[in-house]
């Protein structure tokens, strides 16, 4: 199975994919992790996307694409995976039905997690004040919005033309409470004889 975990930033995307990838038995590969520690790390990709993250912009197709066709080519065709923060572009997205086609997989579900941007922007400068991570200022944080609506969202409307079936869930409320509809929403989709999402 393979699942997407879709929303701006701030939306809970990270919170809920470890709650998701736990109950589901899922591989959770989020690409923002991913950066995050080849920065944490200094190799080559990490400073190439230092600066672009900290400013709250999208780091290149082709390095994401690279980043995500090797992890799922050492993904074993059995396993489960929950993909975070990935594609965040149509390029990427196209990229993503590429790769999954030449190793015979598809996309089961997209769940696009639903947060008003006030509340996006609180949750973000509030986790800046515990964690203090780069691109959580509020320069960069009006930027990744700003992106997000340029470029991201749209990728919601191409899985809807391909027929994946895409549940759009509520994302306000306690975390568990969320989890409570992402996972009602995925066992829709993963049980025999379900409807669809
Ligand atoms: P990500 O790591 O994906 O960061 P994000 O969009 O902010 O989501 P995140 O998972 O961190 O936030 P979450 O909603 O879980 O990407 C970071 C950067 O990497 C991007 O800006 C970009 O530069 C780069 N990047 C990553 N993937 C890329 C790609 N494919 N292409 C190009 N560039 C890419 O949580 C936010 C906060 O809300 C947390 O503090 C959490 O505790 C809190 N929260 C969660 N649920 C809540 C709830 N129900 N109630 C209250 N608070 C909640």
């Amino acid at each position: 199975m393979i699942g997407i975990i879709f929303g701006p930033p701030g939306s809970g995307k990270g919170t809920q994919a470890a709650r998701i990838e736990r109950e589901f038995g899922m591989s959770h590969l989020s690409t923002g992790e991913i950066l995050r520690s080849e920065v944490a790390h200094g190799s080559a990709v990490g400073k190439e996307a230092a600066r672009i993250m900290a400013a709250g912009d999208l780091v290149p197709d082709d390095l994401i694409d690279r980043i995500v066709e090797s992890r799922l080519r050492r993904t074993d065709p059995a396993d489960s995976v929950l993909l975070d923060g990935f594609p965040r572009t149509i390029e990427q997205a196209k990229a993503l039905d590429a790769m999954l086609a030449e190793l015979g997989r598809s996309i089961d579900f997209v769940v696009a997690l639903d947060v008003p941007e006030p509340l996006l922007v609180d949750r973000l400068l509030l986790r800046a004040a515990v964690e203090g991570r780069d691109d959580d200022t509020r320069e960069a944080i009006m930027e990744r919005m700003h992106e997000y609506h340029r470029r991201t969202a749209a990728v919601l409307d191409h899985y809807r033309r391909s027929g994946i079936p895409v549940a759009e869930v509520d994302g306000v409320g306690d975390m568990d409470e969320v989890f409570g509809r992402a996972r009602r929403a995925i066992e829709r989709v993963t049980k025999p004889g379900a409807a669809g999402i």
